[in-house]
Parts: structure tokens; sequence; C-alpha cells
């Protein structure tokens, strides 16, 4: 037996610390950014209810997984630097096998890590999905190849969005399907008003779509057929924000865009106003329903205008 001179041991747990600290230090003076962890966000203020306790989530298991990274790489570095082969040393280290203090600790951590993940995850995501309180309002969206609709139900309006095509793509006319090139003023804006608990229940018209607002950190699939699928959140921070599809719907999918537009109760009412006098009155319903109807009124101004 080789006994391996302590300061090597000593200079391995050095750097290993060095590295440890370095990033704690890193982190500790990092951006708002950073302490979000990449995740879209203001400094000014959370954009739901909901997204403090998603934040607080994802940068959990990220530390978790952290943490479980820095302690692999440590011993991963330490055996393969005190361990490695030297010159003239041509033995094999000592093999072990089925030493079962050791298999069950591997077998033990990793399912406990799993327990404390899926507890935390249950735990946020029931909180998200929960139903159970009365919504101020019910916004019944829709999703269509390739748009959406929004059926303000307690305002008895509607907004309807018009297949954009391609955003990525050059659009001549013979490839446009009904509606003009992809701007994002001519995208549908959704308004909701801050500090209003909303419920949105989530309908398709064709294919599986999913309502994505990056900005509120969450997503649900939109299933036709399907009329259970919705969540409640309360918007608290006024302002724009970009909304997608989220599951690849077909050839225009990544033109799917929607605005959400967060509003003070007064402009939202002021809106509401906006579309019964536009004579956007009544819902547009989810079946029976093809994309040559879904707007009446832009349909027959533009046959008037040709
Ligand atoms: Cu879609």
């Amino acid at each position: 037996m080789r006994s391996h001179p302590p300061s090597r041991t000593r200079r391995a747990l050095l750097a290993t610390a060095t590295v440890v600290g370095g990033a704690l230090l890193l982190s500790g003076c990092a951006s708002d950014t950073v302490k979000r962890g990449f995740l879209p966000g203001y400094s000014d203020g959370e954009v739901t209810n909901q997204t403090a306790r998603i934040t607080s989530l994802w940068l959990g298991a990220w530390e978790a997984a952290l943490i479980v990274g820095v302690i692999t790489w440590g011993l991963m570095l330490w055996c393969i630097t005190v361990y490695r082969k030297r010159k003239d040393d041509h033995r094999l280290p000592v093999q072990t096998r089925y030493h079962m203090p050791l298999e069950i600790m591997y077998t033990a951590v990793p399912v406990m890590l799993v327990l404390v993940l899926f507890f935390y995850t249950d735990r946020d995501v029931t909180a998200i999905q929960d139903r159970s309180e009365t919504p101020d309002m019910t916004v019944e969206v829709v999703g269509k190849q390739w748009s959406w609709d929004f059926n303000y139900l307690d305002d008895d309006v509607y907004e309807t969005g018009q297949q954009e095509g391609d955003p990525g793509d050059n659009l001549t006319k013979d490839k446009e399907l009904d509606g003009v090139p992809g701007t994002s003023t001519a995208l549908p804006t959704l308004y909701l008003p801050a500090g209003e608990r909303v419920e949105f229940k989530l309908e398709s018209r064709d294919v599986i779509h999913s309502f994505w607002i990056p900005a509120f950190l969450y997503k649900q699939d939109v299933v036709p057929g399907r009329h259970t699928n919705g969540f409640q959140v309360v918007p608290e921070r006024e302002g724009v924000y970009a909304g997608k599809c989220a599951e690849l719907c077909g050839e225009f999918h990544s033109g799917m865009l929607f605005n959400v537009a967060v509003v003070s109760p007064q402009e939202y009412e002021q809106h509401m106003q906006d579309l019964r006098d536009k004579g956007q009155t009544g819902r547009i319903p989810v079946e029976g329903f093809s994309r040559a109807q879904s707007a009446p009124d832009d349909s027959s101004t533009e046959e008037a205008e040709s």
C-alpha cells in the first residue's frame, strides 16, 4: 500500500472549496435576472400572484441540482486527482464490489431527492391549479389553426384573431391564407384587469394547442373536446406581454401569437365598451365553425373592398 502525500489531498480540497466559494460569491452579487434563474420577469413587481411561487420552485430545483452536481463533480475530481495512475505503479487499486452500505446509499439518496422534488412540485401545482375560488371574471380562450379567439363571458363580448401566416416567412399574397402578415399590432390582444381573479377556460376548435403567456410562467394544453382544462390567475403588474401557442399544431404554429394587456379595471371596462361599440358582442362558439367564418366583421369589409 502506498500512502498519498497529504498535500495533494489538501490541494484537491482547496480547489473544490475555491470553486464552491466562487460560485456562492457570484450568486450573492448576481443581477435580478440570475436571481430569477433567468425566468422572464421584472424588478418592479411580480406579473401574477403565481409567478413568485413558480420562480421559487424553479430555483429550488436548480439549487438542489447544483448541490448534487458540485458534490458529484467534486468527488469525481478528487478520485481522478488523488487516485490517478502514477509512473512505475502498475498495480490495480482495491476493487470494491457488493459493498452493501454503499449500494443502499446510492439507491436511497436519489429516491429521497426524487421524493423531495415530487413533494414541492405537487404542492405548487396543486396550488396553481386550484379553481375552488369564485373568479371575478371568466375568459373562454379558443385555440384554432392558427390564431386565438377570446370570449369575455361576463361582459358578453369577444375578441377574434386571424390567421397571420408565418412571421418568419416573407409572405407573398398567394401564401397568405386569410389575414394580413404578422405584425404585433395585427395580433389579437387579450385584456385583463390587474388585481382581479381571472379564470381561463381553454377550448380548441381543431387540434391540440397550448395557451402560453411566458411572463405568467405557466401554460396549459388546449385539447379539442376536452372542456375541463383551465386555470385561475390574478394578474398583478400592468403591462403588455407576449402570448403564444406552445404545442406544434401545424404549418403556421409559429404565427399563433397574441398580446396580453394587463390594465387598470377602468381601462378594462373601457375596452369592453369599445368591443361592444364595434359590434363584437356575444360569444364565438367553439364548435361547428370554420376559419372563414371566425371574423364576420372583417370578412364582410374585405368583400366590400374587393
Ligand atoms: Cu397551436
